[in-house]
């Protein structure tokens, strides 16, 4: 009896399995793929300077509750992640100077309010990554008293030298006297202490504290000021001070992944690709700072002759990490001028909106960045980034007021642009969107069109998986002040930035345009 059983439970699973191979052969497209378990670490980013963004108790600044009440916001944009900047107790408002690592700031909320915000995130598929800085510490924190007070636990923790020290001599300005004729290290300032990296206590507790939030469920981490970790000065010579930061780099991202695979760590390089590619060698990803630059240059100025060239230099490079390496651009951050005051102009702003989200990798968008807020460095005694970090106009009571915005008074906010058909956060959000539902678009290769000209920015995204998973599209720009004539097959247009329905093969002055492409044209552009 039990023998015939066994026999036939045998046969139904041959059958079951055998029907769904045949299946498979007639139409691999219903072999479901989740890409989204392929690539774990690839989708679009939301910054937030959490002070500004949301605020859900009226005491006029942003909250980790406010964030929750607003992630289908978040969602309904179309955003994959959210990067929250410092969150820590801090002595300052921006929070770069961390007084506990292992806490959040009480402007913010609670644990308990952040552990929900995680848990809400989940729930609608939004990933979080926090800001970690891990170069310095503030002044106040209790490993630098300690070492200030010559504490044998902390002894090491932060680098100290006399001014006879040839390290002294070096980069006079970053050492800071604290005791007659010795000095400490503070890149940022004497209230920025930089941490000993060369020690490997420090290392291990920075891993520590990593691992910690990831138990809490954030999907990675934003590296401040990473190239500063052994800086110019800091170290002593012969160390070559990029060389020594990479291993130390490489190390903490290899003991996070040992435990948390697929943790996202996208690393700030403030310099040129060059340089910041260098750290693809021990992380995910650097913020490419040339890309806002290079899109504002070639709308201002109406024409590129490198813009494209110089695009694919750069995923050559990044390329040659493999799949670990993810492009990583972004318009402006939170320490520069926003693009709204550098180009004061709907179409363009929505043109490099099109630039920005049609590009490899996981772009970053400032908050504010898709509503064309305002704001650029105010030069005062006390004053200096808060009029780049101003509160996020919703229209509604979440919309915060710990600082008066002088610059965005006349701005409609996000109730009134998600009215409007022609907003430019109609734009964002239609982009954003379409990046999440089009393969080619979010994890495509990045081909240069070969009737591109220095006014018609062109390239195809082309994924194919397996030969089984195909979608190509072409992405052209026009960054030129005239309409251009385009002679094209009958390609679906699948977006313009001009109106979808207004598109008949003329591309307005400083417009994009989507099309789909036939899966035919695959064969002819990926020959590798
Ligand atoms: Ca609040
Ligand atoms: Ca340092
Ligand atoms: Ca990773």
């Amino acid at each position: 009896m039990k023998k015939g059983l066994l026999f036939l439970l045998l046969v139904s699973t041959l059958i079951l399995t055998s029907c769904k191979q045949t299946n498979n052969e007639e139409d691999p497209q219903e072999n479901i793929i989740d890409f989204e378990q392929v690539y774990p670490e690839h989708g679009t980013y939301y910054q937030i300077f959490v002070r500004s963004f949301a605020d859900s108790d009226n005491d006029g600044i942003g909250d980790f509750n406010g964030i929750t009440e607003k992630l289908d916001y978040l969602v309904d944009l179309g955003v994959d992640g959210i990067w929250l900047m410092p969150i820590h107790p801090s002595p300052s408002y921006h929070g770069y100077d961390v007084l506990d690592y292992y806490a959040v700031n009480e402007d913010y909320g609670t644990m308990a309010d952040f552990e929900n915000l995680l848990d809400m995130s989940e729930e609608k598929g939004i990933n979080v990554i926090i800001d970690y800085v891990i170069n310095h510490t503030s002044n106040q924190h209790p490993w630098f008293q300690g070492w200030l007070n010559g504490e044998e636990e902390y002894l090491g923790f932060y680098r100290d030298i006399t001014s006879s020290d040839d390290r002294f001599e070096e980069n006079r300005s970053i050492w800071h006297a604290f005791d007659s004729g010795q000095y400490y290290a503070g890149y940022f300032g004497s209230s920025m202490p930089d941490l000993n990296w060369s020690n490997t206590t420090v290392q291990n507790k920075m891993i520590d504290i990593a691992k910690y939030w990831l138990e809490k469920g954030v999907d990675g981490f934003r590296l401040d000021a990473t190239i500063h970790l052994e800086g110019v000065g800091e170290v002593k010579a012969p160390t070559i001070p990029i060389e020594s930061t990479l291993t130390k780099l490489e190390y903490f991202e290899f003991k996070i992944e040992e435990d948390y695979p697929n943790t996202f760590i996208v690393g700030e390089v403030w310099d040129a690709f060059s340089t910041s590619s260098k750290f693809y060698q021990a992380i995910d990803a650097t913020f490419n700072f040339e890309t806002g630059d290079d899109i504002t240059r070639a709308i201002n100025a109406g024409f590129s002759n490198d813009y494209i060239t110089s695009i694919s230099r750069q995923l050559n490079i990044i390329n040659e990490y493999e799949d670990k390496a993810i492009y990583a651009p972004f318009l402006y951050n939170h320490d520069q001028d926003r693009i709204a005051s550098i180009m004061n102009d709907r179409s363009k702003l929505k043109l490099a909106a099109g630039m920005l989200l049609t590009l490899p990798g996981n772009p970053f968008i400032y908050y504010g960045e898709e509503l064309g807020m305002k704001g650029v460095k105010t030069y005062g005694p006390d004053i200096w980034d808060e009029t780049r970090r101003l509160p996020l106009p919703f229209g509604d009571d979440y919309t915060t007021t710990w600082f008066e915005d002088t610059y965005n008074q006349n701005l409609d906010d996000v109730t009134t642009q998600l009215d409007d058909p022609n907003s430019l956060l109609n734009v964002y959000k239609t982009l954003l969107n379409l990046r999440q539902t089009n393969l080619s678009l979010k994890y495509g290769k990045f081909i240069p069109y070969e009737e591109a000209s220095n006014v018609l920015l062109g390239y195809y995204r082309v994924f194919n998986y397996d030969d089984t998973h195909q979608s190509i599209t072409l992405v052209l720009h026009n960054v030129s002040d005239g309409d251009y004539q385009l002679y094209l097959d009958n390609y679906d247009v699948l977006y313009y930035s001009k109106g979808n329905a207004s598109f008949t093969n003329t591309l307005e002055a400083k417009s994009t345009v989507i099309f789909e492409l036939p899966i035919e044209k695959i064969g002819e552009l990926d020959e590798e």
